[in-house]
């Protein structure tokens, strides 16, 4: 007969089942296909990846705010956003997601990523590293740095693996990472990993501006982005196990019904 175990038993065995552990997944810019498209006239357009080994995109990049400013990178000769492997952040041939820019005072250029809605748990363990946060004359800024929580809620970030060309002051949604000191093209002396951690988010965005002065070149590389998506409870196996305990309830019944009549 179900005795009551036996019904802990199959939910047990259920919840198992239709919460498996999900793997991290990374967005690697070495990746052949993982390119970076502008416009024909050179402006960026989102650019969408498909990272998860499941057919569909999974996370979509969008360059935004004063990118009229982003010019060609002179060491590649290639207009930037690109993905090159110029800035390497100590990791030796590491490629980003390059950023250069004539930026001066309050020239904000903004980097957002949406996480697709086909993650209808959001996402966690949300991980990624920019190079090259330094300084030559003019100190580069990176501010507004946020998670976007599943309710809109903004999340701060935590930061970690600072180089030694970087400050990091303020703090949650008012932290202020800035270049204090000039760091080599393939140094990680400007390097920082931003994280999100247990916090289930659905997008994230900073921005990075210059400091007061004239109109400067200047530059970042966004590193490759890991996260790992939230299981859904399988519908079909979660009405598989709501079936089994209503017909072990109904055995469970007719035995104690049984049992009286004895
Ligand atoms: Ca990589
Ligand atoms: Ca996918
Ligand atoms: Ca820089």
């Amino acid at each position: 007969m179900f005795s009551r175990s036996v019904v802990l038993s199959f939910l047990a065995v259920g919840l198992a089942v239709s919460s498996p552990d999900v793997a991290a997944v990374t967005l690697d810019w070495d990746v052949p296909t993982n390119t970076w498209t502008n416009a024909n006239n050179g402006s960026p357009i989102p650019n969408s990846y498909d990272v998860d080994g499941v057919a569909g995109n999974d996370l979509t990049i969008t360059i935004s705010g004063q990118v009229s400013k982003l010019r060609t990178e002179p060491v590649s000769g290639t207009q930037t956003p690109a993905v090159m492997s110029t800035l390497q952040g100590g990791m030796g041939g590491e490629k980003s997601l390059h950023i250069y820019a004539n930026v001066g005072t309050k020239s904000e250029i903004t980097v957002s990523v949406s996480f697709s809605a086909t993650y209808v748990q959001g996402v966690e363990n949300v991980s990624f590293t920019l190079f090259d946060i330094d300084k030559t004359t003019d100190s580069e800024f990176i501010r507004n740095i946020y998670g976007i929580a599943l309710d809109g809620t903004l999340i701060p970030a935590t930061f970690s693996n600072l180089g030694s060309a970087v400050a990091l002051t303020g703090s949650g949604l008012t932290s202020l990472l800035t270049g204090i000191a000039a760091s080599p093209d393939g140094s990680s002396n400007g390097n920082v990993t931003i994280s999100f951690g247990t916090n289930v988010i659905k997008g994230f965005a900073f921005t990075f501006d210059n400091s007061q002065g004239p109109p400067r070149t200047q530059e970042f590389g966004l590193h490759d982005i890991s996260f790992t998506p939230v299981p859904e409870i399988n519908p079909a196996l979660s009405a598989v196990g709501s079936c089994l305990m209503a017909i072990s309830l109904v055995f469970h019944h007719r035995s104690r019904v049984r049992s009286r009549r004895k």
